[in-house]
């Protein structure tokens, strides 16, 4: 499989209902990545009840059985995937790059969306998951709506309106499509306030309070029968953000996305598509400890960063028969980040220090991949990348600073990594199907691993200092997958293992003094020999009659380190179990979600073992049909029915989830 999808809120939009280029007057070939979202939506009956309208993005994507998600309060969760992160894993916005502005990974990119941006979020791995970007076979592609074409002049729109009692928070949104045969237009708009929210045992978990804005907009024009050009924009702005288990809040997370691109259909008899595109995004983060009470903030401090990337790419999907297909993409971008601490002392001047020092990376790709399909139902995948990604430092304080270590000429690096990874399907029967596939990859470290100068952690409670030299982390893979699928019932078990060499780790350097007032010391990112990483996913769906279908999924990671001590913040075995039931229009769900504790852990990190948890929902949903295709939709619930106080592994500090949570939400669309 080149590349797995979760289609997000199939029903929350009008849009999304139908997310192919329909609205072109000849037939396009299905892109090779959309085929396989497409069968990937079809086979895959996850509970749609589950994608409560309007729903948060983190809420959706931690429902998928190939993300974790890292909690440093109540928003902008960091997805791993596959028990990868950071650099090991690519995150894009319809294959655009974007780095977050904070040196405290307090804003991965799906921070910068929200659902009502997006038609579906494709989560790959295997032959393909390196389209984007140099990954260790983990990537996440968020892909935006597009605005539909009609044909004749039709507007079309969603209102959505939601409210939850935890945090006493509301969100209010619109959805609005004007197509017609040549040009279509999309708007939409979200709104969402959160309080703090209460927890389980009635405790209100300071810190946890957000607010955000977005707005995105989708154009498209057809120029010429086999031709459309796209612009598209995302503005999204997020502010008084509490992070509970961090020292310091977010006062403000503002983002502007733009796009520009050109689809050209069907151009040669073989030549498919070809789409060209550019792209830019700028964030500002300004982190601050000004809301938090005196007696949390040992020194007030100002942490404010920025990050700006410009690309382009090309992609050409080939198509010489029926029986193969090729694709190739060609992309450059170039990022800079800054960040700075200026720390005011109690009757002493303030400090100023630079802890992303103007980082500029330039990285030029190319990336091939091939589809065969042979006779008996073997299908054959191959992708291919190599990078050529230089970084380097341009700020004369930073340069300063690594002269504290040595390193002030290690100022320019070249880092060329190369992936490639085959894979092989079999068709045993219309009901059997399995893949098996294996690779090599490799991912350049990120910025903080180069140049990051004493980023506190408070997870471990140290400051982290990059290594200039640091060198590219090398993994090998297998992996496999079977599927059985009858009319009632659908089973799918994955497995996959990496064998990470020159993985990335904090190691402590006694030699130097933490910078952190309260820090325990610090620590240098470090190629350590090496890491084994394993991943299992089990999904069993089953339509017992009409009426009632369950879906059984578990998933469960495995990381160890050369020394034998495990991988830090690896999820225990988590489960999740839902029973639908539809009677009269009424659709009824009844979720639990459980996880077992965590004791492997990582005692030369310093992380701590977790509990296991169990969690119940109830959800009510129904859709009536009003006039003129107008329709209504109403859903409601109750999270964590028995209101437990609990913590997942991954949580920052233990800050506990929210307790019993009433939810209801109106979706109107015309
Ligand atoms: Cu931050």
């Amino acid at each position: 499989m080149l590349v797995l999808a979760l289609h997000i809120s199939a029903k929350t939009t009008f849009s999304q209902e139908n997310q192919t280029d329909s609205g072109l007057y000849y037939q396009p070939f299905p892109e090779l990545l959309n085929t396989i979202v497409i069968e990937e939506i079809v086979s895959n009956n996850a509970a749609t009840l589950e994608h409560k309208s309007s729903d948060n993005l983190d809420n959706i994507l931690e429902r998928s059985p190939n993300i974790t998600m890292i909690k440093r309060g109540g928003y902008a969760f960091e997805p791993i995937v596959n028990g990868l992160r950071g650099g090991q894993a690519t995150i894009t916005i319809d294959g655009m790059r974007m780095f977050g502005a904070c040196t405290d990974k307090m804003d991965p990119v799906t921070s910068y969306v929200t659902s009502n941006n997006l038609s579906e979020v494709e989560i790959g791995h295997g032959a393909g998951v390196t389209k984007y970007g140099s990954n260790l076979n983990a990537g996440l592609n968020l892909s935006t709506a597009k605005a539909q074409f009609s044909d004749s002049l039709k507007t079309q729109g969603v209102l959505n309106f939601g409210l939850g009692s935890a945090a006493r928070e509301y969100n209010a949104g619109f959805n609005v499509n004007v197509g017609s045969r040549n040009w279509a237009v999309k708007l939409n708009g979200t709104k969402r306030k959160a309080n703090s929210y209460r927890a389980g045992n009635g405790k209100q978990i300071d810190f946890t309070q957000y607010q955000k804005e977005n707005i995105g907009t989708n154009l498209r024009f057809k120029a010429g029968k086999k031709t459309i050009l796209e612009a598209k924009y995302i503005y999204d702005n997020a502010f008084d953000i509490g992070y509970a288990a961090l020292p310091m809040d977010v006062s403000s997370a503002e983002s502007n996305i733009a796009q520009l691109s050109a689809h050209f259909y069907a151009l040669l008899p073989i030549v498919e598509k070809v789409t060209i595109s550019g792209y830019a995004n700028r964030i500002n983060h300004v982190m601050d400890d000004t809301k938090r009470p005196p007696e949390m903030v040992t020194m007030h401090m100002d942490m404010p960063g920025s990050s700006e990337t410009k690309g382009l790419f090309t992609n050409i999907s080939l198509q010489p028969n029926e029986k193969n297909s090729i694709e190739f993409r060609a992309d450059y971008y170039h990022n800079y980040l800054f960040a700075e601490m200026i720390m005011y002392p109690e009757n002493a001047p303030s400090m100023y220090m630079v802890t992303w020092p103007g980082i500029n990376r330039n990285s030029f790709g190319f990336f091939g991949a091939y589809t065969k399909n042979f006779a008996r139902g073997i299908d054959f995948n191959a992708s291919f990348r190599y990078d050529v990604t230089n970084t380097q430092l341009l700020d004369s304080t930073g340069m300063k600073q690594l002269q504290v270590f040595n390193w002030g000429d290690e100022i320019y690096f070249e880092h060329r990594p190369i992936s490639g990874q085959v894979e092989l399907g079999k068709k045993w029967s219309k009901k059997l199907s399995c893949t098996i596939g294996s690779g090599y990859a490799e991912r350049v470290p990120t910025a903080s691993e180069m140049y990051g100068y004493y980023l506190f952690n408070p997870l471990d409670g140290y400051d982290y200092v990059g290594t200039p030299d640091i060198k590219k982390e090398r993994a090998w893979n297998v992996s496999s997958s079977s599927e059985y699928s009858n009319h009632k019932t659908r089973i799918n078990v994955t497995g996959n293992y990496q064998y990470i060499q020159d993985f990335i780790y904090g190691v402590i350097e006694s030699s130097l003094w933490q910078m952190t007032i309260d820090a325990n010391g610090t620590k240098l990112y470090t190629n350590i020999e090496f890491a084994h990483l394993v991943s299992l996913n089990g999904n069993w769906t089953n339509q017992w009659t009409k009426k009632i279908r369950t879906n059984i999924s578990a998933t469960y990671l495995h990381g160890t380190k050369h020394n034998g001590l495990p991988l830090p913040q690896i999820a225990p075995l988590t489960s999740t179990i839902n029973i639908e039931y539809l009677h009269n229009g009424w659709q009824f769900q009844l979720d639990v979600n459980s996880a077992l504790a965590q004791n492997r852990i990582d005692t030369e990190f310093i992380e701590l073992p977790s509990q296991g948890w169990a969690v119940t929902n109830v959800r009510l949903a129904k859709t009536v049909l009003l006039k003129k295709e107008r329709k209504l939709s109403i859903q409601t619930g109750i999270e964590n029915l028995f209101d437990n106080a609990y913590y997942q592994h991954l949580d920052w500090a233990k800050i506990q989830r929210p307790g019993i949570n009433f939810y209801g939400a109106v979706n109107y669309s015309f």
